[in-house]
């Protein structure tokens, strides 16, 4: 059989559970994934490699309608997402009855290459529910080939997994059979710590926040880590250190776990935090951050 591989993106709303899915196709914890809208502010790219085949799978923020910079960025992301896809993976959720940005619905209604939709989540719902949901997704969307999953338990993920493969253009591969993704290690522990954030604080504090990280010093059997926290404002840097530092501490403590599973190594992370006044709309600040396109 000849070679196949290509892009595979996949969009949709806020929360429906991209991030899920991306890493259950690639088997790896590559995309960072809580309850919050908004998790995921970067095209993340996860690789699936086979003897025949390598699907280049990416993660993309939820769309949304921008209200400021950084959210611009994310929604290139989107558009970049859509430009160079061989299949669009587009995945709503049970109980879900549009997606909100009509200019971008209609690009997948009417998208040339194949569109997967996904009703996923539909390990929350019932049978009856099931049905009339499935029923209005394929009336909105007819071109697209329809798969109701859960991302998940894994219900549907091997059978659309196995389409995708049928569908993947015959192509060599993009990327070296053993790399699982284009970000470089400091990406995954800035989201590591973000994850933490977004599980622990509340309100914008999450949405305030940038992580970068400073350094990254791989010896024999521990890698030292030295991470900032940004936030835009004083009274945030309270509220992210808490009363004599226990909030911080906890987001350190659980995010070197994640660490030390994902890089399989002893971690010594060091995490202070800084202000950096209204960084999500500077655009120098964002290009430093890596929002740029
Ligand atoms: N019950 C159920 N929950 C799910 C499923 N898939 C994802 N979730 C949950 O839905 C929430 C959002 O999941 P994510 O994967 O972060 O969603 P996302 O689409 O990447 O979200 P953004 O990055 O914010 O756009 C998390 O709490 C997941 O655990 C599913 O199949 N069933
Ligand atoms: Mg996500």
């Amino acid at each position: 059989m000849a070679h196949r591989a290509g892009f595979v993106n996949i969009i949709g709303n806020p929360n429906v559970g991209k991030s899920t899915l991306m890493n259950a196709f690639v088997g790896e914890k590559l995309s960072i994934i809580t309850s919050k809208a908004q998790t995921t502010r970067h095209r993340i790219l996860g690789i699936v490699n086979g003897d025949d085949f390598q699907v280049l799978f990416s993660d993309t923020p939820g769309i949304i309608k921008p209200a400021y910079e950084l959210q611009e960025s994310m929604m290139d992301f989107v558009k970049s997402a859509f430009e160079d896809a061989d299949i669009l993976v587009y995945m709503v959720e049970i109980g879900e009855k549009a997606l909100k940005d009509e200019a971008f619905f209609n690009k997948i209604k009417n998208s040339k290459i194949p569109v997967l939709l996904l009703l996923n989540k539909i390990d929350n719902s019932n049978q009856e529910q099931l049905e009339e949901q499935a029923q209005l997704w394929q009336d909105k969307v007819p071109k697209a080939e329809f798969f109701p999953i859960s991302a998940l338990t894994g219900f549907n993920v091997n059978e659309v997994f196995n389409r995708i493969i049928e569908l993947l253009p015959e192509s060599p591969a993009f990327y070296p059979k053993d790399q699982l993704t284009d970000k470089p290690e400091r990406f995954f522990i800035n989201e590591s710590i973000r994850e933490k954030i977004l599980l622990h604080y509340k309100k914008e504090i999450p949405y305030a926040v940038e992580v970068e990280t400073e350094e990254f010093h791989e010896e024999d059997k521990i890698i030292r880590i030295r991470s900032v926290i940004m936030v835009e404002r004083d009274t945030q840097k309270g509220i992210i250190i808490g009363h004599k530092g226990s909030a911080l501490k906890r987001v350190g403590v659980e995010a070197r776990k994640d660490l030390e599973k994902f890089f399989g190594k002893q971690i010594h992370l060091e995490i202070y935090v800084k202000v950096n006044k209204n960084w999500r709309s500077n655009q120098n600040q964002l290009r430093r951050f890596g929002y740029n396109n």
